[in-house]
This record gives C-alpha cells, sequence and structure tokens, in this order.
C-alpha cells in the first residue's frame, strides 16, 4: 500500500519534476583509463568511451566538461561567457593508482580514478570544499523520459554533490524564494508568470549559477547548459545536492572563494561585467500600463514638477504603438513623439519605451495599404522563427498573430538593432523588454514552441536549448544597436526574461508582483539573489504591479526601492492608480521625504553602482555578503545593505511600527537621529511610517549633495563627506565621479577620490588623498560634517 502511494505520488509529480531518487537510476560515467595533460587541461578517457575535461582557467576557476559514451565535441560556444582567453596560471598534475590531483595555488582538484568521483580542496589546508556524491552521470537508456518536459531534446545529464551538513546556499538568478536556498528545489525554464507568489518556480529568468558556503567558506558553480535545468539543494535526499538538464553538455564551472565577493569577481570576469547605465537610470521613475496620449504623459511629468517629487524617467507601454505594432506610434495618441521627448527633456524627464519581441503577423492588404515593414522585411529576408517542418511559427502575443526573431543570427540581430533608429531619432532614452520568455498565448509553458528552431551557430538547435537564452541575445540586439545609434551615449535597456551573461546587456526588473504586503516582502530576497547571481542592476514595481494597493503599501514599498538600484513605480492596466500622490498629501508627503533622500544619496548610490560595475560584488547586498564570517546574517531577508555601509530594515506588514533589527559587529549610527549602537546584535527600533530603519556604519563617509528634481539639474555643490567615525576616531570614503552619460569612463575618464578622516584633539582632521582617472568635475565645494558628534569642529582639510 505504502508503495502504491509513493508510486502514485510520483505519478502526480512525475510531469514537473525529476528528483534526486530519480538521478540514482542514471547511468554512471566510467571509471578513468588514461590522463592526457596538456597547456591548460587535463582530458580523462574513461573506459566507456567517455571523456572528462579539467581545464584550469585561474587558481581559483576550473572547468569541467564531459560527454558520456563519446568524446568531448571540438565545437564549444556560450552565449553566456564574455571571456575565453584566460592566463593559464601555474598548476600541477600528480597521478596515483587511485587519484589523479590537478593543483593550482589555491585549489586541488581530486579526480578519483574508479569509480570516477572528482572533489575540490582548499590547496592550503586540503580540507574538502565541495565533492561529487556520485560519478556524474546521464540517461543513456531514456528512463527518465516520461518524466521530461521535452523527452526529444536530448539525454538527462546530472551532477550530484555530497550536501553539507550545514550548508547554505544562494544565487540562482530570479526565484521567487527566500534568501538561503538550501532545501529548495528549483528549475530553469524562462516562464511568464504573472502575479506570482513565493515558491512559484520557474518565473522569468534562469541564471544556472550557485554560491554553496559552509563553515565561512563560499564556492560557486555556473553549470552553463541553457536547457531546462534542475537544482536540488537538498530538498529531496539529506545525502545529495545535485543539478541536471534535460540536454545538452554538461559543462559547469567551479570557483573557489573563500569570500564570495571573489566569487562574484571571477563570475563577473566570465560572464561579463554589468556596464555602467547612464547616471539617469538611478534617478526615480514612474510608469503605467499604459500612459495615452501624449498630453497624459504630460500631465505625469507636470505633477511631478508641480508637487516637488523628484523624476528622471516616464515609460511608454505598449499603448502608445499603432495596433501593438513594435517600431511605431500611433498617429492619434502620439502624433508628434519628437515634440514630446523635447518637452519633456526641457523639464528633466526621459522617455523610456517598451518592444516587444512579438511583430505582427501583419501582410498588406489588397491594395498594399497599411503596410508593416517591421514584418515585411524579417520576412523577406528569412530572420523570423520556423517550426522543424518549415512553417513559419506563428505565436500569438499581444499584437494577435506574430513572428519572433531568430536571435541567434547575428544578422537578423543586426537589423532588430538598427530598427530602434525609429526611437534614437525621436528623441527616446532607453528600451524596455517585455514578453520575452518569450510569452505565447497559445501555451505559456513552451510546449507549443518545441519543434521551434534556431540557427545557433548553424546547428539548427530546438527550443529547448534556446528558450532560456532568447531574452538575452534580443537584450544583446537591443543594446548593440543603441550603442551602433548613439555611440556617444551609454545604452539604458531594461528586460525581464534572461539567461547568465545578461548584466551585459540590460538591467531587469522582477516582472507582475502583486500589491500585497507578501509581495512586497519577497523583494529583499530577490534583489539580493540577484546581485549574487551577477545581476547588479534589480528592482521591483514600487507597489506592486496587480492589484490594488493602499497609502500604506506604497509608502512602505518606496521604503525598500528608494535604495534599489531600480526605482520604479509601475501598475497594471485596470489597477488603481498608484503614482505617489493617490492615495493623499500624508502618504505623498513621506515618499517625497524618501524620494529626496535618494537624490541627495546619489554621489554614494553612483559611487557603489560604479564599484558593482568593476568589481562584481552587488549594489543592493544581503548582510552576509559584508559579513561572510557571522552566521547570525545567513539567513537575514527582511534587512539589507547598500554597498558596505547602509543597513536598511523595512517594515513589510501592515500595522507594524517596530521591529528587531540585527546590527552586525561593529558600531552603527541610526541615520535619523545619529544615536549610536553596538553591533553584534538585535535591537528593537521604532518605525512609525514616516520611518525606515536606516543606519550607517561607523567608520564610513557617505557622500551626498543636494536633492534635485532630476540627475544632473545641477552640478553636485556642495558636496558633502557625512563622516561617522568609529571607536578610534577614524573613517574612510570614497567619491566615484563622470560625466554620467557617455561611455568615456571605460576609457579612464572618471575621478575617483578617496577620503579619510582622524579625531585629532577636540576636532577631525580630513584629508582628501589624490584622485584617480581623468575626469574633470569642475570646481565645487566639499564640505564635512562629523555627524553623531554635536560641534565638533574639522581641524584641518588636506587636499
Ligand atoms: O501581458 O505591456 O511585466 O510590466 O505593463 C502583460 C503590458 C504584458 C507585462 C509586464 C508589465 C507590462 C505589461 N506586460
Amino acid at each position: 500500500m505504502r508503495k502504491l502511494l509513493i508510486t502514485l505520488a510520483c505519478l502526480v509529480t512525475s510531469a514537473v519534476a525529476v528528483t534526486a531518487q530519480d538521478i540514482t537510476v542514471l547511468d554512471p560515467i566510467g571509471p578513468v583509463a588514461t590522463v592526457q595533460k596538456s597547456d591548460n587541461t587535463v582530458t580523462f578517457n574513461c573506459r566507456d568511451n567517455s571523456q572528462v575535461q579539467l581545464t584550469i582557467l585561474a587558481p581559483d576557476l576550473i572547468r569541467v566538461r564531459a560527454a558520456f559514451g563519446k568524446q568531448i565535441p571540438a565545437r564549444d560556444h556560450s552565449w553566456a561567457v564574455a571571456k575565453e582567453d584566460w592566463t593559464t596560471p601555474r598548476w600541477t598534475v600528480t597521478e596515483t593508482a587511485e587519484a589523479v590531483t590537478v593543483a593550482t595555488d589555491e585549489l586541488e582538484v581530486v579526480v578519483r580514478r574508479s569509480p570516477l568521483l572528482i572533489e575540490f580542496r582548499d590547496a592550503h589546508t586540503h580540507q574538502s570544499i565541495n565533492a561529487d556524491e556520485r560519478p556524474m552521470a546521464y540517461d543513456a537508456k531514456g528512463k527518465l523520459a516520461s518524466m521530461l518536459f521535452d523527452p526529444k531534446a536530448g539525454n538527462f545529464i546530472a551532477v550530484s554533490k555530497k550536501l553539507g551538513f550545514d550548508e547554505h546556499f544562494y544565487g540562482l538568478g530570479e526565484k521567487a524564494a527566500r534568501l538561503d536556498k538550501r532545501r529548495g528545489f528549483f528549475v530553469n525554464w524562462n516562464s511568464d508568470t504573472p502575479g506570482y507568489t513565493e515558491g512559484k518556480d520557474p518565473i522569468y529568468q534562469t541564471v544556472p549559477f550557485y554560491l554553496g558556503l559552509q563553515s565561512g567558506a563560499a564556492y560557486g558553480i555556473f553549470f552553463d547548459n541553457s536547457y531546462r535545468s534542475y537544482f536540488d539543494f537538498g530538498r529531496s535526499s539529506q545525502q545529495r545536492a545535485w543539478f541536471g538538464a534535460e540536454g545538452g553538455e554538461l559543462n559547469y564551472y567551479f570557483f573557489y572563494g573563500p569570500s564570495i565577493k571573489k566569487i562574484l569577481a571571477r563570475y563577473a570576469d566570465l560572464t561579463g561585467h554589468m556596464p555602467l547605465p547612464p547616471k539617469w537610470a538611478l534617478g526615480n521613475q514612474q510608469s503605467r500600463w499604459s500612459y495615452y496620449p501624449d498630453s497624459m504623459v504630460e500631465q505625469v511629468a507636470r505633477e511631478y514638477r508641480e508637487r516637488d517629487l523628484p523624476l528622471d524617467v516616464i515609460y511608454l507601454d505598449i499603448d502608445y504603438m499603432r495596433g501593438y505594432r513594435v517600431f511605431t506610434f500611433d498617429q492619434q495618441r502620439f502624433p508628434n513623439p519628437k515634440a514630446l521627448t523635447e518637452k519633456l527633456a526641457r523639464q528633466g524627464i526621459k522617455l523610456v519605451t517598451i518592444v516587444d519581441p512579438g511583430v505582427k503577423h501583419d501582410p498588406p492588404g489588397p491594395s498594399g495599404e497599411g503596410r508593416y515593414s517591421v514584418f515585411e522585411q524579417g520576412l523577406e529576408r528569412n530572420y523570423f522563427q520556423h517550426r522543424g517542418n518549415g512553417a513559419l511559427f506563428v505565436p500569438r502575443v499581444w499584437p494577435g498573430e506574430s513572428l519572433f526573431v531568430d536571435y541567434t543570427l547575428p544578422e537578423a540581430r543586426r537589423w532588430w538593432g538598427d530598427l530602434h533608429r525609429v526611437y534614437t531619432d525621436n528623441g527616446i532614452a532607453g528600451i524596455w523588454n517585455d514578453m520575452n520568455e518569450p510569452s505565447d498565448f497559445v501555451d505559456q509553458t513552451g510546449k507549443n514552441q518545441l519543434d521551434v528552431i534556431s540557427f545557433d551557430n548553424g546547428e539548427r538547435t530546438t527550443h529547448a536549448k534556446n528558450r532560456n537564452t532568447f531574452a538575452l541575445l534580443m537584450a544583446q540586439a537591443t543594446y548593440e544597436g543603441l550603442e551602433r545609434l548613439r555611440p556617444d551615449a551609454r545604452p539604458y535597456v531594461i528586460t525581464r526574461a534572461g539567461y547568465a551573461g545578461i548584466q551585459r546587456y540590460a538591467t531587469m526588473w522582477t516582472g507582475d508582483t502583486n500589491s500585497t504586503w507578501e509581495a512586497l516582502a519577497l523583494n529583499i530576497p530577490m534583489f539580493t539573489t540577484l546581485g549574487l547571481s551577477g545581476e547588479p542592476f534589480v528592482g521591483s514595481d514600487v507597489g506592486g504591479f496587480i492589484g490594488r494597493g493602499n497609502g500604506e503599501l506604497l509608502v512602505r514599498s518606496y521604503q525598500v526601492s528608494f535604495l534599489a538600484p531600480f526605482c520604479r513605480n509601475h501598475k497594471v492596466i485596470d489597477g488603481y492608480d498608484q503614482e505617489p500622490w493617490r492615495f493623499g498629501k500624508y502618504y505623498e508627503d513621506i515618499i517625497r521625504k524618501y524620494l529626496k533622500l535618494r537624490y541627495e544619496l546619489l554621489p554614494f548610490l553612483y559611487t557603489t553602482l560604479e564599484e558593482a560595475h568593476r568589481t562584481g560584488t552587488p549594489f543592493f547586498r544581503p548582510l552576509l555578503l559584508n559579513y561572510q564570517d557571522d552566521q547570525s546574517t545567513y539567513n537575514i531577508d527582511d534587512q539589507f545593505m547598500v554597498g558596505s555601509d547602509l543597513l536598511v530594515a523595512p517594515i513589510m506588514k501592515p500595522d507594524v511600527t517596530r521591529r528587531l533589527v540585527y546590527l552586525p559587529r561593529g558600531d552603527w549610527y541610526d541615520y535619523w537621529t545619529n544615536k549610536k549602537y553596538s553591533g553584534g546584535k538585535m535591537i528593537t527600533v521604532e518605525a512609525p511610517l514616516d520611518t525606515v530603519p536606516l543606519f550607517v556604519r561607523a567608520g564610513a563617509m557617505i557622500p551626498t549633495a543636494p536633492a534635485r528634481n532630476y540627475v544632473g539639474e545641477r552640478p553636485d555643490d556642495p558636496l558633502t563627506f557625512n563622516i561617522y567615525p568609529d571607536d578610534k576616531g577614524l573613517a574612510n570614503g570614497v567619491l566615484y565621479e563622470d560625466d554620467g552619460v557617455s561611455p568615456a569612463y571605460k576609457r579612464g575618464v572618471f575621478r575617483r577620490t578617496s577620503v579619510s578622516a582622524r579625531r585629532e584633539g577636540s576636532g577631525f582632521a580630513v584629508s582628501v588623498d589624490g584622485a584617480e582617472g581623468q575626469y574633470n568635475p569642475g570646481g565645487r565645494r566639499l564640505n564635512f560634517v562629523v555627524r553623531g558628534l554635536r560641534s565638533t569642529p574639522i581641524v584641518r582639510v588636506k587636499t
């Protein structure tokens, strides 16, 4: 009976997931027969003709490839990887009868010959970091075929790792889940999931990269496989964490820390650093589905200015188009988009338009009227996707019957990018890519697309491989198009779906959330998780997208998002209006206070964003990233940090006006009162609706500037360095500046200024240390203010 129940349970769940038990039926890779060594690679030839390759890319980065029952193919291509040329570090290989050990200065990889098991150890302590629980395996006989989403995709492959007794897991991109993924099970298959709630999986994006953390030491694994993939962090077995995919190559990168920041830096090197967006992307943004006609857009701008609310960007959602035809403007609603963007520009407001992947299937009428050149060109040049039988693939999206571009074709990407001229010519500042999972109203699961073929470098692969990378390539086409069209401006692209590497081309937001407290509570774990997955520029519709919000929820939502990289209020078409003033003056006044504070903090926020660009350390951080040795931080996902210095503990429940806040070691200043607390403990703080608990790390120096209506309205003058001395009377800060709009920063046209302060007698001496870079910020006054100590003079400023 029990067995029957289990079988039944399996039958019920089998269609959705392969479990830990299932992977034990897979065929293990054979034992090692011979070993070959080349310049940076060790190849293991197995007795079953399988092959395994370890490639040494850096002392802390090893690539593992395996082919089952065959040689590793010569073809080696990834849409995610940005850096292929690595300078091989020094390494050695040692063979014994039992094992082959590959060692770098930081890692030891021990490959046991029979059975073939891989273990990663710390080169100094020889302690195990991560080890195979069973040999890598594949589904030679199709045993799992009935459980797969697309049995035709190929062979199921899986890697099984020993689950640490106290191992924590982070990352995996966009998941509607808590910060620590231990005991979780996740599927990657980009999906349009409006109104998702915690536990909904998969949602829009796929980033098959995770971090394991145990005893304070972290490693990372990037399973670069775009097929539908599975990650089990001990959900269905106490023994193992495993990952696998429904096809494709067994191909993963192993990163060793032990610091998470170091892993994220390597991951950014491998998959690409986020370029700096224009500085105005850090400004406040306003959207709804949909503002039209043009006069309503002007009214929104006017309201913002009249109400003294800062604003940088307004979005045009799908109704700006002529019948949802991308690359067109509706002539009634937006007769003169150029005049509109010019009018807005005079108020410092930029316009961003949505561009969906669906191109309306729109043959001209009998007398050739209403021609839609995007459709005609795409068809003529054969850029649209086809099914295996040669028929055009015709999904249904907003325009009705539509076509999708095969973005794996380089010439199609170029064409798509160039089409954006209609936007840049009209002064549109950035592009918003939606529906790019790709969403299809005919069938949201993707089943209806399984036989769709993509060119894929001549390999002609199916949807199983190309779904998860569709948005990445569309974003690439968009980004590169904007670069060509406006070489002097940094592209601004925001996307809903993506794959690892998406940070090279687009910022992101977390899609169609609900206007609920539960959805608000997901903001912090989702933003921090995305940051730990190589995507630093993240945010969520402020106030929530679907459903009716209220003033309290909107205020609390701003108290999270005013310090997120992306701060945009957005609302569904039939939702109650949600601009900051919609619930009355009381709430509007509080929202104004937070928006102004965001603009005051912009010098600090921009400095933090540049750090994310350069180092891969995210802007919006979980506490554990800054305090990796403090286990009390490992599960905190109702607080966050901005950079190293600001700690925020928002209220994410209704009718609540006080909460517990964990302060890590060191001293902390309450931002509002300058009251000093010592950390390493939990404190209780009051948080009436107009107050978000906000703390500054003692030892920090936070650069601020006067609030503005929009970024760049006036120069940052004066620039104030707010000094928060630590218990030794010291503080340090950095200020990053550049022109905010052009790509010149990539050529060294920036200025990084380091500032330090130390107590001297009854006052403080400040020194502005030699600035780095060639950018000239012009003359401006520098102010230094010591916080938390009444009437403390600055005795000396050395520049
Ligand atoms: O099927 O363009 O996530 O932000 O307002 C809905 C209309 C399509 C989903 C996006 C949302 C946007 C909406 N879009």
